[in-house]
C-alpha cells in the first residue's frame, strides 16, 4: 500500500520508514518532487497537520498523511509547542535548543513531552491520530543522533537523551512511534 507523506523533513521520513511494516510504503514530498513550502498558519498541531495533508491531497488526489509535532515544556506553559520548528526565529535546531535552555535557565521543573499529530486523508476522508512521550529537558546537549530537540530530551525511565540512543531505541518509544502504530491500525481497519 502506497501513501504520500506530506513532509519535507527527511528526519521524520527516515524515522517513519524505519517503523512501518513492509506492506506500507511512503513517498515524501521530495520523492514526488513537490518543493513548495506549505505555510503552517494553524494554532494547533491538528490544524497544521490538516493544512499540510489537505494541500497535498488537493494537488495529487492521492491518499496522504501529514505529521505536525513539537516539544511542550511544562514550565514554559507548553512552549515551544506548535512553534517548535521556528522557536528561535532562524529555523536552525541549534539556535532552538539554545533558546530553550536560556528560557529554562531559572526553572527547576524540567518536565516536557513530545507530541505528534497525524492527519490522514484516505479516499477524501479525514482522520487524526496522535502519539506522545514524556520526559525531561537537560541543561546541556548530549549526543549526535536524531534531530531537533533530541540532544536535550531524556524520556522518562531512561538515562540517555534521544540523541544518545540508537535510532532503533528512539523509534520504539517516541511520540512518532505511537502515532505510527495508530496509523497502521487505522489503515488495516480501512482495508478490511
Ligand atoms: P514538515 O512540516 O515538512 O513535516 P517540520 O520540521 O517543519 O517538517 P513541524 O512543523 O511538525 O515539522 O515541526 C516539528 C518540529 O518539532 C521539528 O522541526 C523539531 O524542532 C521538533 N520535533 C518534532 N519531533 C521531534 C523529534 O522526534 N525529535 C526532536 N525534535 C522534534
Amino acid at each position: 500500500m502506497d501513501l504520500i507523506f506530506a513532509s519535507h523533513n527527511e528526519n521524520k521520513v527516515k524515522e517513519i520508514r524505519a517503523i512501518l511494516p513492509k506492506w506500507l510504503t511512503i513517498l515524501s514530498l521530495n520523492d514526488i518532487d513537490f518543493q513548495q513550502e506549505i505555510e503552517e498558519t494553524g494554532s494547533t498541531l491538528e490544524e497544521n497537520a490538516q493544512i499540510k495533508a489537505e494541500t497535498i491531497f488537493k494537488r495529487t488526489g492521492k491518499n496522504v498523511f501529514a505529521d505536525d509535532s513539537g516539544l511542550f515544556v511544562d514550565a514554559l506553559n507548553g512552549a515551544p509547542g506548535v512553534f517548535s520548528a521556528r522557536y528561535a526565529g532562524t529555523g536552525n535546531s541549534q539556535d532552538n535548543i539554545e533558546e530553550l535552555l536560556q528560557e529554562l535557565k531559572n526553572h527547576s521543573d524540567r518536565k516536557a513531552e513530545f507530541r505528534a499529530v497525524f492527519c490522514v486523508i484516505w479516499k477524501g476522508e479525514l482522520s487524526f491520530l496522535s502519539g506522545k512521550v514524556e520526559g525531561e529537558i537537560l541543561s546541556e546537549s548530549k549526543g549526535l543522533e536524531g534531530f531537533g530537540y533530541d540532544p536535550v530530551f531524556v524520556p522518562t525511565g531512561y538515562s540517555q537523551t534521544f540523541a544518545e540512543m540508537n535510532p532503533e531505541e528512539k523509534n520504539k518509544i517516541s511520540h512518532r512511534y505511537h502515532a505510527v502504530q495508530k496509523l497502521i491500525n487505522h489503515l488495516e481497519n480501512l482495508a478490511s
